[in-house]
């Protein structure tokens, strides 16, 4: 049975066309800077925000209306797979993410809720046989469920320490079954509300225990995804652990992960943090843990974490810049962490908007590769550090100063000439790249 009977194949047919189920930009097979398009992309889907999200927000009900709600929930479970396979195929997406409860009821017990997993896993697994799509990454969500209002590794409860070892355990089983290339922590409420009765140090002990015990765990099973921790300022604690990409790359320096831990970065996460996206990537990159992204973009006038899709074309021509400069995303890719509005709320929407964000994602590749091509960003800091190429600036760099003699060498250089930056002509440059 097919749950999208007006939508087919989408297919490439560049900006002349006018058919709403086409990319206009996107062509999978097209080559930029010696890889496809979906080399460069590698493209995935969120289970959570294109299945199971409903348009129901803190003042209002459910919006959305689909039609694999079955009778119970496994059978809104299994549906729900039929359904999410034929997104990905017709969408020509290879790569998929989810959390565990998005994929299987929890049932009435820990047990019921492994022994779900299990059945709806096999099901994704005959689909990705199937079909050759391919499990970018799953994760455990540590955070719905009252017993997580305090955190899940973070928690000040034991047993709720051992539920979330469980899940993450179950995690790893799932990624070995299914292949996953990636495995996830976003520290959803690893993080505290008031500093008057959290022990701040000890909570973040407790947190990287958990990440060894999944070093560990993978190890024993033979199965070593890339791990990666998700960054996020505030939302839902109000001070979350893994606050950017500098503060969770000092935890991973604390606790000795390098090597083990990559960051997946989200653009709408980077706004909260007050940061750019390109920010969050560039820091990444500097510490060589540029791992994955989950693409979206926040509203600017709400500031909350609205998941929207990509449309911002500046803003994915910077991402697609630094991924390029790190030689690419791979076994990371990009992730529409991102949900259609409430008010977008019919079937069909959710090709739509994953064709805009895929459309969106693929411009900002192809002015990415043009300003590498053009060593637009090269030139402008090759002049910008330009002092620091020869003379006193060479010899900075190359440790053969120190104080005295700098002193010394201000002395007779003390009337510095600068160089304006040309800002708005650089910026009105660049615009010429994206339209
Ligand atoms: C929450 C968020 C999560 C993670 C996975 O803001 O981004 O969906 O991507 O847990
Ligand atoms: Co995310």
């Amino acid at each position: 049975m097919a749950y999208f009977e007006n939508v087919g194949k989408i297919n490439y047919e560049g900006v002349k066309s006018d058919n709403p189920f086409a990319f206009r930009h996107y062509n999978a097979e097209e080559i930029v800077l010696g890889k496809t398009m979906k080399e460069h992309l590698r493209f995935a889907v969120a289970y959570w925000h294109t299945m199971t999200q409903d348009g129901s927000d803190p003042f209002g009900k459910a919006t959305n209306i689909r039609n694999w709600w079955g009778e119970t929930p496994m059978e809104t479970a299994k549906n729900r797979v039929e359904a999410f396979f034929e997104i990905l195929e017709k969408l020509g997406v290879e790569y998929f993410c989810f959390h565990d409860i998005d994929i299987a009821p929890e049932g009435d017990s820990l047990e019921e809720f492994f022994q779900n997993i299990d059945e709806i896993t096999d099901l994704i697994k005959e689909k990705m046989d199937e079909t050759g799509i391919k499990l970018l990454w799953n994760t455990a969500n540590m955070f719905s469920h009252p017993r997580f209002v305090n955190g899940a590794a973070s928690s000040n409860n034991a047993d709720v320490f051992a539920y979330s070892a469980a899940q993450v355990k179950k995690g790893l089983d799932v990624s070995k079954k299914l292949g996953g290339e990636n495995y996830v922590f976003w520290g959803g409420r690893e993080g505290y509300e008031s500093l008057l009765n959290t022990d701040m140090a000890f909570e973040q002990d407790n947190i990287a225990r958990l990440f060894k015990m999944a070093i560990a765990y993978g190890e024993k099973i033979g199965h070593k995804p890339q791990f990666l921790i998700e960054p996020k300022p505030k939302e839902p604690s109000t001070h979350q652990y893994d606050f950017d990409a500098a503060t969770s790359m000092a935890f991973i320096q604390k606790y000795g992960l390098e090597g083990d831990f990559k960051l997946n970065l989200e653009a709408n996460h980077a706004t909260l943090a007050g940061h750019t996206f390109e920010h969050e990537l560039n820091v990444a990159r500097s510490y060589d843990a540029l791992g994955s992204i989950d693409a979206n973009q926040g509203d600017p006038l709400l500031g909350w974490d609205t998941d929207e899709f990509p449309t911002n074309v500046l803003d994915t021509t910077l991402a697609m810049y630094e991924i390029l400069e790190n030689g690419g995303i791979a076994p990371g890719g990009i992730n529409f962490d991102s949900k259609v509005r409430r008010s977008s709320f019919e079937m069909d929407d959710l090709f739509l908007a994953h064709i805009a964000g895929m459309d969106t994602y693929a411009r900002g590749l192809k002015a990415a590769a043009a300003l590498k091509e053009d060593r637009f960003f090269d030139e402008l800091k090759e002049k910008r550090y330009a002092s620091y190429q020869e003379g006193i600036g060479a010899k900075i760099v190359a440790g053969e100063e120190d104080l005295e003699s700098l002193t010394a060498y201000a002395l007779e250089n003390d009337d510095i000439t600068l160089e304006s930056s040309h800002l708005e002509f650089v910026k009105s440059r660049l615009n010429d790249y994206l339209f």
